[in-house]
């Protein structure tokens, strides 16, 4: 056990000044721990990461540092206008440091920028989604069998089922009779399993950046245009169709994911055909028709998947999620649902959106 304090260690391993370096918690992600760690010269994004969650932390820098050589490629040619955050070595020319038994890594800091938990207005949405599209487009010609599965099965809606049917039957911490409702409106939903199913060999297999979260954008303090795509930890192979849907996800709601007024949780329609727009252009001339097909069953299934593993996880004892309070993965849990529901009720005039793609 080293009792360096941790600014201090991380600045020497990363070769930054640590006699005045300092660290505060940035950010609002739910897995790694994520501290902004400034020098009078430089700054630093240092993350502890959750190695639960990604129990080879080695294979996530690799993705990531593929992706980053690839995508510098295009921006030298002008063919990529983001900018790229990338990892930065230790002064042992190492990507991760260990410090009593954390794992930590170093990003590069993009200063004058900003992240959003929730989409203000319609151009906002429409320029990350562009600026997602944009991430997409440029990893189209990039091999994704080199990528690491860093968590297997990721999105795969079948395997989250059983993995929610087995925990409600040990219900490790009697927590399914405080969720019996959520339960049994999960067990009447497995049908989008089969709808997932029915794509199988007709939607291509895609980089999929798999977390395309509002949060995962920087958008810059000046203009508001879009900086950069940030968290690239899920980068794995996978359908376009979830970076679509977890976009509709995260940009539609008015209310954070973690609101308890229901009431308010909702598609707002104005940003839904603003994603549309904003993805899809810089995307035209490679997605399939069969993909764009797909995307409705997208905007219906991340809501729906990511609200199954809130509540297994509620109902596992929280193992996953970092949690603020108790019943955290519950409220989120219902959040979603109803964000789901409201999306299925609306599917006529989304749906509409989608066809004048
Ligand atoms: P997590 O995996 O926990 O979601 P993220 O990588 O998404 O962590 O980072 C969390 C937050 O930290 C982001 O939403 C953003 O506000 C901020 N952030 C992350 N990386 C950078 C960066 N390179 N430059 C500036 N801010 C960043
Ligand atoms: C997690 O790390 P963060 O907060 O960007 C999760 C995503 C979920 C999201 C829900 C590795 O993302 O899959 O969609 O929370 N990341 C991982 O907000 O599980
Ligand atoms: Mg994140």
């Amino acid at each position: 056990m080293n009792s360096i304090p941790i600014e201090v260690y991380l600045s020497e391993s990363f070769g930054l000044d640590d006699k005045h370096a300092s660290i505060k918690p940035i950010g609002s992600g739910h897995i790694n721990t994520t501290m902004l760690l400034s020098t009078p010269k430089r700054s630093l994004v240092v993350q502890k990461l959750n190695t639960v969650v990604f129990p080879k932390p080695q294979l996530l820098v690799d993705n990531a540092r593929l992706i980053e050589q690839h995508l510098s490629k295009k921006q030298q040619v002008g063919e990529f206008n983001l900018a790229i955050v990338r990892h930065v070595a230790t002064t042992q020319h190492d990507y991760l440091v260990n410090n009593n038994d954390d794992t930590w890594r170093a990003l590069e800091f993009i200063g004058g920028s900003y992240s959003e938990d929730v989409v203000n207005t319609v151009s906002q949405a429409q320029t990350a989604a562009n600026a997602f599209g944009q991430f997409a487009a440029a990893l189209e010609d990039f091999d994704a069998n080199k990528l690491h599965a860093v968590i297997p099965n990721f999105h795969n809606l079948a395997m989250r089922a059983e993995v929610f049917k087995q925990v409600i039957n040990t219900d490790p911490h009697k927590r399914v009779a405080h969720c019996q409702e959520e339960v049994d409106f999960c067990l009447s939903q497995f049908s989008l399993i089969d709808e997932l199913n029915a794509l199988a060999g007709k939607v291509p297999i895609r980089v999929c950046h798999n977390d395309t979260k509002i949060n995962n954008m920087l958008f810059c303090l000046d203009s508001n245009d879009a900086k950069a795509v940030i968290d690239l930890d899920t980068c794995m192979p996978g359908y376009w169709l979830n970076d679509f849907g977890d976009m509709v996800r995260t940009f539609c709601s008015a209310e954070q994911e973690d609101s308890t007024a229901l009431e308010k949780v909702g598609v707002r329609e104005d940003i839904f055909a603003a994603i549309v727009k904003g993805y899809v252009e810089p995307l035209k001339s490679v997605l399939t028709a069969a993909e764009k097909q797909s995307f409705w069953l997208g905007a219906k299934v991340m809501p729906f998947m990511i609200g199954l593993r809130f509540l297994t996880d509620y109902i596992d004892g929280d193992n996953y999620f970092s949690i603020k309070h108790e019943r955290h993965n519950l409220d989120r849990a219902k959040n979603q649902f109803a964000l789901y529901r409201d999306i299925v009720s609306k599917q006529q005039v989304l749906k509409a959106m989608l066809t004048q793609i």
